[in-house]
């Protein structure tokens, strides 16, 4: 597939997927969940690949639905949003959490509507301090979407979802960091550095272990103590018999760096 509202690139074992309609603040169009769809299930494809990043284009991250495709003409049906949440939105936040590798959201600018819970579906979120996020859902009469009342609550509890949904106030990335929405707001000019040096840290890291972590954390939400015992024994049976656990052990014994390989 070729793509045109997205670039995608796979190298030194990072998938970058990043968001270009920057004259719209890369906001979804219908081909746009398509080509991302494709590169998710590429991402998901490759062996090489260690750990995805999902970035924007321009000065937006993203600003969600693209609302010049939802503009109704007086008497005419608008479109079923379920049937759109259904077949493109809900789909994505799922790839995103059940890739089997850590998904790096690198916020470059204002992450509004479904472009801001797209950003919390991923498993490590950073954001240049000039971005900001909104739950711009409540401004056009709409719910939170995309996982938004899903995550927020979990992330910063009952009163701040409530505020952030009822009010779509727009948050600074330092403020959306102190809450604990994301991981980590850095200075405009560290954040390339900033993170490359991540991805680039999680390209090297034993892949199977991340990516049964980051399962085990996302069930701990639905599961009893007992039930996140069972699971975590089950996944370090399997992980203890990987190549990169071997190693690990190996290379601490030798006292040298490991190299892992992702399997
Ligand atoms: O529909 C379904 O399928 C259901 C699912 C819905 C999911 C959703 O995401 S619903 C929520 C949709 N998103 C929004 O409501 C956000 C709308 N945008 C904004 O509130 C603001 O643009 C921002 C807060 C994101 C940024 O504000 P600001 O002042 O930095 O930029 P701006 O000037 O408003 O926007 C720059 C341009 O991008 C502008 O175009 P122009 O005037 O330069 O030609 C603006 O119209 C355009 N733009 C921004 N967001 C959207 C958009 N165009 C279409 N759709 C957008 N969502």
């Amino acid at each position: 597939m070729n793509y045109e509202q997205i670039r995608y690139q796979c190298a030194s074992g990072i998938a970058r997927i990043t968001l270009a309609r920057p004259e719209r603040l890369n906001s979804f169009t219908v081909q746009m969940h398509g080509e991302l769809r494709d590169a998710l299930a590429r991402a998901a494809a490759d062996a090489s690949a260690r750990v995805l990043l999902l970035t924007g284009e321009g000065r937006g991250f993203c600003a969600g639905q693209d609302l010049s495709d939802r503009a109704v003409a007086p008497g005419a049906e608008p479109v079923d949003l379920g049937a759109s949440i259904e077949r493109y939105y809900a789909p994505l936040v799922l790839a995103l959490r059940e890739l089997p590798l850590p998904v790096v959201c690198a916020v470059n600018g204002v992450a509004a509507g479904a472009g801001a819970n797209l950003a919390l579906a991923c498993d490590l979120v950073v954001a240049c301090r000039s971005a900001s996020f909104v739950q711009a859902f409540c401004r056009i009469g709409l719910v939170p979407d995309s996982g938004g009342t899903y995550f927020l609550p979990r992330l910063v509890g009952t009163a701040r979802a409530m505020g952030l949904a009822l009010l779509g106030d727009r948050i600074s990335a330092d403020q959306a960091a102190a809450w604990g929405l994301i991981w980590l707001s850095v200075d405009d000019a560290e954040f390339e550095a900033a993170v490359e040096a991540l991805v680039g840290q999680l390209a090297k890291a034993p892949t199977r272990g991340l990516a049964a972590t980051k399962r085990a954390l996302y069930a701990s939400a639905g599961n009893t103590l007992a039930g996140q015992l069972d699971l975590e024994r089950d996944l370090q049976r399997e992980l203890g018999r990987s190549a990169d656990y071997r190693e690990g052990v190996t290379a601490f014994l030798d006292k040298r760096p490991p190299q892992f390989t992702g399997r």
